[in-house]
């Protein structure tokens, strides 16, 4: 958590490649001034932020046990941070929009960070599962 924007930033320093960093609202908010670290190097990574207003992974695990505390965001608009910050940026609400909005991304010399708008209602559980939760016995530890 955290990592996925100044690894991209850092990555788009150390090659020539294009990069596309994704990363939380939660992740994104506790790293994204490194967003103006890739402006001071004159480098232009994408960052899609998956903004469902939570900490949703935690979140869903309350859920399941009921209560539901401190894990919920207002709705941030990372646009206007990721501007105040120097980069270009853009929301997204619909599917449909997130490719256009990768593809400009894509031409873009600046940073440019996609805010993607996730109800946080959204059932996630499913796509917790993994090698870790099974070892662990699901999303209780
Ligand atoms: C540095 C750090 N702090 C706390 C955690 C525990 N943690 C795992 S997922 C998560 C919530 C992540 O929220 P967000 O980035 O918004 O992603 P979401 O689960 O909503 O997709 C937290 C707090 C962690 N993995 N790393
Ligand atoms: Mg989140």
């Amino acid at each position: 958590m955290g990592w996925a924007t100044p690894a991209a930033v850092a990555a788009a320093i150390a090659t020539d490649k294009k990069v596309i960093g994704v990363t939380g609202d939660g992740g994104f908010a506790m790293t994204m001034t490194s967003v103006e670290t890739a402006i001071e190097h004159s480098v232009a990574p994408t960052v899609v932020v998956l903004n469902d207003t939570s900490l949703g992974m935690v979140r869903q695990m309350q859920h399941e046990d009921g209560d539901i505390a401190g894990v919920e965001f207002h709705d941030t608009d990372f646009v206007t941070v990721a501007e105040g910050l120097g980069a270009e940026a853009t929301r997204v609400v619909t599917p449909d929009a997130l490719a256009d909005a990768l593809e400009t991304a894509a031409d873009a010399t600046l940073p440019f960070v996609i805010d993607v708008r996730i109800d946080r209602d959204e059932e996630m559980a499913d796509s917790l599962q993994s090698s870790f939760y099974a070892e662990v016995g699901g999303l209780h530890e």
